[in-house]
């Protein structure tokens, strides 16, 4: 039976960068989950009778939403969810699922990278049609829906058996229970040259992909140790649990540390590689050799052609505008566009839809193509694996050889988090109201030439967005942004990227390389007077 249960609007459900992200605690409060799903159905329109795709990343009270969000669909009116094994499908995976099954849209229940289990963090997330996220217009109507929300739709009916693969029915809608890698690996497979990975990984070639108890253990087990033969035991951590294992499921060097350490040493594999909660995100390591995710993203964007799915070159590329500038110059070289949008893979969607980008990528290594909508973590390692499979060099050569012919954009992330969210926005406001007076200041020997606040102009739909952070450059290209997280739970979290380009000193120490322009960044904004921190929480 159909029920409308009358509720009242709940204070601050705001999606941010990607979807709305709070503490378990506060999604397992009565009816909050449903007022959001609820404002999320309000907000479409014309889904009688279409599909729903519903997965999440299986972390903490992932099922329990998963049959909730499966009731309100069929009160709702969709026709037919469709949903993988266990509830559990990585967002690459979900995005594709969207996209192959021409469903109306997706729900994703995810924290990404925030840690999981009963105090860690939840997430609910729409996808559109097109398997991306929801545009800013979308979010902005979910975000109006919840301040006035009443009511909400929800069938009565019993929980659907997910761990059996079938269909079932519930107030008219079908429900499928598909396998969560199946599709998945069948598009990995039209992308890229199997036959030349597994030739690499007979020869000898050893891999670790540290599936961090998150969502793509089940992926990497199938298609890194199945389908391309590397040994079992490739792929470590590959069980997905509700709490991560009690760690922070962010693939960076403060999380996996592990992992960098073991790629560091004398007996480390020849490449090393993680993903976050949701299965979007990529760490590339090669034996003694970090890539930076915005070096990760050039160097994927020059080397591309040697994949099948590829081989006839890239219709242009994207980046955030806090991502480093290194594949601007791979595209310059090439003869393509390089778009700069706001952070979010939301802003990357449209360009991709018009055919105007192939690759694009975000520094919170982020990366992805025109193959799904969403950012894609094992997506990225299989291209770094078919690259190195087609040009039969280390990582470490390839990279050094990137930096010869491109020069080399040194690149770090400061961030500051859990600081006083009051202090941070005050900061923003006073770095905002400085910015006309910026220019000619120096870091070092560099002056300032530009300062501004970001703003984007979507050239496919004319919509804008303002406020995308305080971009400060200088006379060289060199960049200090400062940005506020929209994916925290607790306070703000300050986010300060710095960036310094060298034609021909390529050997440095990243830090050593930026210290002059990090001071400038903690100076100008007054970070220490305001925030109380000395220092950032995690140097990236
Ligand atoms: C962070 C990253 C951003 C990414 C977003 C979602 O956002 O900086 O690049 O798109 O997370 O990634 P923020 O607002 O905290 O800086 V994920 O893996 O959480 O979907
Ligand atoms: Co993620």
């Amino acid at each position: 039976m159909i029920k409308t249960v009358p509720t009242k609007p709940f204070e601050g459900q705001k999606p941010g960068t990607s979807g709305l992200r709070k503490k378990v605690s506060v999604f397992q409060q009565a009816y909050y989950a449903e007022n959001f799903i609820q404002s999320i159905f309000d907000g479409l329109e014309g889904f009688k009778g279409k599909t729903l795709v519903i997965g999440g990343d299986g972390r903490y009270f992932n099922r329990e939403v998963i049959q909730t969000t499966i009731r309100m669909a069929a009160a709702n009116g969709f026709g037919r969810v469709l949903t993988a094994k266990g509830g559990l499908l990585s967002t690459p995976a979900a995005s594709h699922l969207i996209r192959k099954s021409k469903a109306f849209g997706g729900i994703i229940l995810s924290a990404s990278h925030n840690p999981g289990g009963p105090d860690g963090d939840f997430g609910i997330k729409y996808n559109a049609g097109n398997g991306g996220p929801a545009p800013e217009k979308m979010t902005e109507q979910f975000f109006a829906n919840t301040k006035k929300i009443s009511s909400y739709k929800i069938s009565d009916g019993a929980d659907c058996n997910l761990d059996k693969l079938g269909t079932s029915k519930i107030e008219g809608m079908t429900i499928e229970v598909v396998d969560p890698v199946s599709d998945y690996q069948k598009l990995m497979e039209t992308l890229f040259d199997f036959d030349a990975i597994k030739t690499l990984f007979k020869s000898g070639f050893r891999v670790r992909f540290d599936a961090m108890h998150a969502i793509t253990g089940p992926y990497g087990h199938a298609i890194l140790e199945g389908a391309l033969g590397a040994p079992k035991g490739s792929v470590v951590n590959g069980t997905p649990l509700p709490d991560f294992g009690g760690h922070h499921p962010d693939p960076n060097l403060v999380h996996a540390k592990e992992l960098y350490d073991l790629m560091m040493s004398a007996s480390g594999p020849d490449f090393g590689a993680a993903s976050d909660g949701d299965g979007d995100r990529n760490l590339i390591i090669g034996k003694n050799q970090f890539v930076t995710p915005s070096d990760s993203l050039a160097l994927l964007a020059a080397n591309a052609h040697l994949a099948p799915g590829y081989a006839k070159g890239l219709a242009g590329v994207a980046r955030s505008m806090p991502t480093s500038c290194a594949v601007d110059r791979v595209a310059a070289k090439l003869g393509i566009k390089c778009f700069e949008t706001p952070t979010g893979w939301k802003f990357f969607g449209n360009l991709l839809d018009a055919g105007m980008i192939t690759l694009c990528g975000e520094e919170s290594a982020g990366t992805g193509s025109n193959h799904v909508r969403e950012k894609d973590g094992l997506w990225a390692v299989l291209l770094w694996l078919n690259i190195l499979a087609k040009r039969q060099q280390s990582v470490v050569e390839i990279v050094r050889e990137h930096w010869a012919s491109y020069g080399r954009n040194y690149y770090s992330r400061h961030d500051y988090e859990e600081v006083d969210a009051e202090a941070a926005n005050k900061m923003m406001v006073f770095l905002r109201d400085k910015l006309p007076n910026l220019k000619g200041e120096k870091a070092g020997a560099l002056a300032v030439s530009a300062a501004d606040d970001f703003a984007y102009h979507d050239i496919v739909d004319g919509s804008n967005t303002a406020n995308q952070g305080i971009r400060i450059v200088f006379e060289d290209g060199s960049r200090v942004i400062y940005r506020l997280s929209g994916t925290g739970t607790a306070g703000a979290t300050l986010r300060v990227y710095v960036e310094k380009y060298e034609s021909k000193n390529l050997g440095l120490e990243t830090q050593a390389a930026l210290s002059d322009l990090i001071g400038f960044a903690r100076g100008i904004a007054g970070i220490a007077e305001r925030t109380g921190r000395m220092e950032p929480t995690v140097i990236t």
